[in-house]
C-alpha cells in the first residue's frame, strides 16, 4: 500500500559551480529536479511510502533519474520509458540572491515526461494512494498533460485525497492562458497550496482573503507568505460551522528563522512536511510547522532536496510552545 503517489515530470538538474551569470559560469554539477518527485523523496526520507509516477527517456539521464530517486526510498515502479523524446534538463544560477536576477533555463520542450496524457500513464497507480500530489507545471508541458490534468482533479466518489501546489512558472506557458488553468485546476484539489506572491503574479489577488474568496471549494488551502510563515483555511462541514464568511477556519503559524542559501525546493518540502502531518492526523497547526521544518532544512542547501530532520526529532521542535516558534 501506497501513502502518496506524486505526479510530474523530473529533470537533470545543472547546478553552477560557483555564482555569476551562467554567460560565465564555466561548470555544473549534476544533480536531479522536479518538484513532484522531490515531495515524494521528502516524503520517504520522513518515512512514508511515496511513489512518483512520471516519464523519462530511454537514455542516461532517465537512467540517473529512477537510481536517484529510487535511492530516497521512493517507489519509481511506474515510471514509464518513452522510446525517443529525451530526458527533460534545467540549468539554474547557484545563488537566487545575484544581483543580476535568477536564471532559470528549461531543456524540456518535447520531452519524454510532456507525451503524458489519459492513455499514456498508469491509472491504477495514480489512483493507488491515500494522496495524490500533483502541480501547475505538469499542466504547462503540453495539451496531453494538461488532459491528463483536468481528468485527475475532476471530482469522483473514491478518489483519494488529491493536493496541488499550484506552481505557477510563467516561462513555461506558451501562451496566456496559464494562470485561469490553474486556477480551474486549484478548484478541483481537495488540499492546495498557493503562494501569496505567486497568488498577485498569476492572479492579481492581493492578500489572503482576496485568495481564500477565489478558491472556496478546496477543504484546505495553504496560502504560504515566506518569511511570514502560512496560513491555512479550512472549510470542512465541522471547520465552517458557526463561522459568517467563506474562508472557514484560519490558522497562521510563523516560520523558524533560517539563513537562506536558496529558496528552491522549499515550496516543495513544506507540502512534504505538511501532507507527512496530515497523513498522521496531526492538527493544524503541528501540519503546518512541519512543513515550516521541512522547508528550513532546504533552504539552507544550494539544491533542491536535503535529510530532513528525523521524525522525532521534528515532532520534539513541533511540540515546543509558542515562545519557542516566534
Ligand atoms: O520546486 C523546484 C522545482 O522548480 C525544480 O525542481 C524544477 O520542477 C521544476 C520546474 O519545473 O521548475
Amino acid at each position: 500500500p501506497v501513502d502518496v503517489v506524486c505526479l510530474g515530470e523530473s529533470m537533470v538538474t545543472f547546478l553552477p559551480a560557483r555564482p555569476g551569470r551562467l554567460a560565465d559560469v564555466p561548470a555544473f554539477e549534476r544533480t536531479i529536479g522536479g518538484a513532484e518527485s522531490n515531495v515524494a523523496c521528502a516524503l520517504a526520507a520522513a518515512g512514508h511510502r511515496a511513489k512518483w509516477v512520471g516519464r523519462v527517456g530511454s537514455d542516461g539521464f532517465g537512467d540517473h533519474l529512477v537510481e536517484a530517486i529510487g535511492a530516497y526510498g521512493v517507489d519509481v515502479s511506474a515510471v514509464r520509458r518513452d522510446p525517443v523524446r529525451p530526458t527533460g534538463i534545467y540549468f539554474r544560477t547557484a545563488d537566487d540572491r545575484a544581483a543580476d536576477g535568477h536564471e532559470v533555463l528549461y531543456y524540456r520542450a518535447g520531452s519524454a515526461a510532456s507525451a503524458m496524457s489519459p492513455a499514456t500513464v498508469p491509472y491504477r497507480d495514480l489512483w493507488g494512494g491515500r494522496i495524490l500530489h500533483l502541480s501547475g507545471i505538469t499542466a504547462a508541458l503540453s495539451d496531453d498533460c494538461l488532459a491528463l490534468m483536468r481528468a485527475l482533479v475532476s471530482r469522483r466518489p473514491g478518489r483519494p485525497l488529491v493536493s496541488f501546489d499550484v506552481n505557477y512558472r510563467p516561462g513555461l506557458w506558451r501562451d496566456a492562458a496559464g494562470p485561469a488553468v490553474l486556477l480551474e485546476l486549484a478548484r478541483g484539489a481537495d488540499v492546495v497550496f498557493v503562494g501569496e506572491d505567486e497568488a498577485e503574479e498569476a492572479w492579481g489577488l492581493r492578500g489572503t482573503h482576496a485568495i481564500s474568496n477565489a478558491l472556496p471549494e478546496p477543504a484546505v488551502l495553504v496560502v504560504k507568505l515566506g518569511k511570514g510563515g502560512a496560513i491555512v483555511f479550512e472549510r470542512g462541514p465541522e471547520a465552517t460551522e458557526g463561522l459568517g464568511d467563506g474562508d472557514g477556519v484560519a490558522t497562521l503559524v510563523r516560520p523558524p528563522r533560517v539563513d537562506v542559501v536558496a529558496p528552491v525546493g522549499a515550496g516543495d518540502a513544506f507540502a512534504a512536511g505538511f501532507l507527512s502531518a496530515t497523513l498522521r492526523g496531526l492538527p493544524v497547526r503541528d501540519r503546518i510547522r512541519h512543513g515550516h521544518l521541512m522547508a528550513a532544512a532546504v533552504l539552507t542547501v544550494p539544491g533542491d532536496l536535503t535529510q530532513p530532520p528525523t521524525r522525532a526529532h521534528a515532532d520534539r521542535l513541533v511540540a515546543l510552545d509558542d515562545t519557542g516558534w516566534g
